[in-house]
């Protein structure tokens, strides 16, 4: 008699022995055939694996229990079981609730049709990936691991959420803070390493003032105690000599990328009102120095991005897209378009417009003054990556004043506490075991 075919749905990124359960007991019923659930499904309800589907895979086809592996492109079941009609469908009972319930449902309705059936061995409690995760959290990524990241992301999730970090306290709030919407696990994807706020920290203007080797020393400081990848503002990257050392120091300490600007002689921040003096590069200077980044880059996944002020200096859609055609050609991974209007009319425009060119790159927005924009818009614009540029600290500062005041009004500490974390959470904030 042929033997039936088993499907097993699994993102299986960090093996346990729970999935050995799932795939002994669908081994029982036939061939298995497990749908290897890709980045962008993962994506699409948490956080990308830490291992690549490549890497997956090559563990999941040598499990003595498997006959064979497929993609799964999406959370749902439906496409791959349709195409295969399996016989059974295994997966642990604990879907029967949470994000997954809907699937499992569809799974059921679809089965139906060619009387296949579903089997649910119990789910192996207290182990699963993401609790394995959470523990792993506390481990440092390699800085190669790290440095791949962003491009990983930018290739699964819809849009890649980025968090200004100011120093490492900072950094580990982007680590970990997260939000439940919808039965979805919501975080940030990364840090950016601003150059206003990492000044500001420092008591010194947003005028690169505060040296690279400084900057990289805050850098660092923040990737020592963070696992998740960080984007680095390199204002307009100095002087096209020193590029590849600069490259060189953050590729060493695990950035993902580099955001350098169009702009030339003293630095003055994009969002001030007046931008006299402020000057944009010649086009083909600017891409000289892209050039010049993408050729002693170690890593190709270590990413350029070209950021584009002429909105800022006043000058046309022209301009900026012209610019764009420019700096893409010369190598640039991604675009930020900038502008300091209250609303994002001007980088729509811009987007809708790159978009026709053959030439064209995933887009980075940075919404301080045009903050009321969802990201959801800015998906469907054409965006891949949202910076979310100065929000730490603009929220520390007011805190920080108010508690002083607080201390020099009332001569003793007693009113400030009611505002502030206890000093038994702020001890056991980073813990030491
Ligand atoms: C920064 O955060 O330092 C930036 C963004 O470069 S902006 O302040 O808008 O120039
Ligand atoms: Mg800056």
């Amino acid at each position: 008699m042929k033997k039936k075919t088993v499907y097993v749905g699994l993102a299986a990124d960090i093996l346990h022995k729970g999935h050995i359960n799932i795939l002994k007991t669908a081994n029982r019923y036939g061939n298995v055939i497990v749908g290897l659930l890709t980045d962008q499904a993962i994506a699409s309800y948490k956080n990308i694996p830490y291992l690549n589907y490549e890497k997956r895979k090559v563990v999941i086809e040598n499990i003595r229990y498997v006959k064979k592996v497929i993609p799964q492109d999406t959370l749902d079941y439906i496409y791959n079981l349709k195409l295969i009609k399996p016989d059974y469908v295994v997966h642990g009972d604990d879907w029967k609730t949470g994000v997954q319930k809907k699937t499992r449902e569809r799974v059921i309705k679809t089965l139906k049709k060619w009387s296949g059936k579903l089997i649910e061995p119990k789910y192996t409690k207290n182990i699963s990936s993401t609790l394995i995760k959470k523990e792993m959290n506390n481990l440092i990524y390699s800085p190669e691991n790290r440095v791949s990241r962003l491009k990983r992301l930018i290739n699964s999730k819809e849009i890649v959420r980025i968090l200004e970090s100011h120093n490492s306290l900072t950094g580990l709030i982007i680590d970990k803070i997260n939000v439940e919407k919808n039965k979805k696990v919501v975080e940030f994807d990364g840090m950016w390493s601003s150059s206003l706020t990492d000044s500001a920290t420092k008591g010194l203007p947003d005028n690169s003032s505060l040296s690279f080797s400084a900057r990289i020393a805050s850098l660092n400081d923040m990737m020592d105690v963070t696992a998740k990848p960080l984007v680095f503002d390199a204002d307009n990257g100095g002087q096209i000599e020193h590029l590849p050392f600069l490259v060189r120091s953050l590729e060493r300490s695990g950035a993902s990328a580099i955001i350098m600007e169009d702009k030339v002689g003293l630095k003055k921040n994009s969002l001030f009102k007046d931008q006299s003096g402020a000057k944009q590069d010649k086009p083909q200077l600017f891409a000289k120095k892209i050039k010049k980044i993408c050729n002693s880059r170690q890593s190709q996944d270590f990413m350029v991005i070209a950021r584009i002020e002429s909105f800022i200096v006043g000058k046309s859609l022209k301009d900026a897209l012209h610019r764009a055609e420019i700096y893409s050609k010369a190598g640039a991974d991604a675009i930020l378009i900038h502008s300091k209007e209250k609303t994002p009319a001007q980088i729509f425009s811009f987007a809708k417009e790159f978009k026709k060119s053959k030439n064209f790159k995933p887009l980075v927005s940075v919404p301080s003054t045009y903050s009321k924009v969802y990201e959801k818009d800015l998906i469907k614009n054409g965006f891949k990556l949202v910076i979310y540029a100065n929000q730490l600290l603009r929220a520390a500062y007011p805190a920080m004043q108010n508690t002083a005041r607080t201390i020099l009004k009332n001569k003793r500490a007693f009113e400030a506490d009611k505002k502030i974390i206890s000093i038994k959470e702020i001890i056991n904030l980073v813990k030491n075991d």
